[in-house]
């Protein structure tokens, strides 16, 4: 009897802490999971997309890609701490260099990940 509410109990959570043990995120880590954002997109896209501010290390700066190669921090409720690409704006681009602490404002938009308002950190 035991057993099996244990075992009722791990089936009951074991989706759910699986699900938020990789946030919706484009990076390999997660790559094979798959789109977990299935329910509120349709409301989302209707409005501008959330912007979360981020802090993190420029790794690499990508010019061709128009990207950079970011280290962040966790982003409470969006994704964890990792190492990701992100598109940025012509004055992104230039405002860091390899090594640069930084914060911005990430974006989801349809053909990834953007970051926005990135300035140098203090
Ligand atoms: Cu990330």
């Amino acid at each position: 009897m035991k057993f099996s509410r244990l075992l009722l109990l791990l089936v009951t959570f074991l989706p759910v802490a699986v699900g938020h043990a990789e946030p919706d995120c484009p990076c390999e880590c997660a790559a094979a999971a798959k789109p977990a954002a299935a329910k509120p997109v349709a409301a989302a896209s209707e409005k501008a997309p959330a912007r979360h501010p981020l802090r993190g290390v420029v790794v690499e700066v990508l010019a061709d890609k128009s990207a950079l190669l970011v280290k962040h921090e966790a982003i409470p409720g969006v994704m964890k701490a990792m190492t990701m690409l992100l598109k940025v704006d012509a004055a992104g681009l230039s405002a860091v260099s390899k090594g640069s602490p930084i914060t911005g404002l990430l974006i989801k938009r349809a053909e990834g990940w953007w970051l926005d308002a990135v300035q140098l950190a203090k």
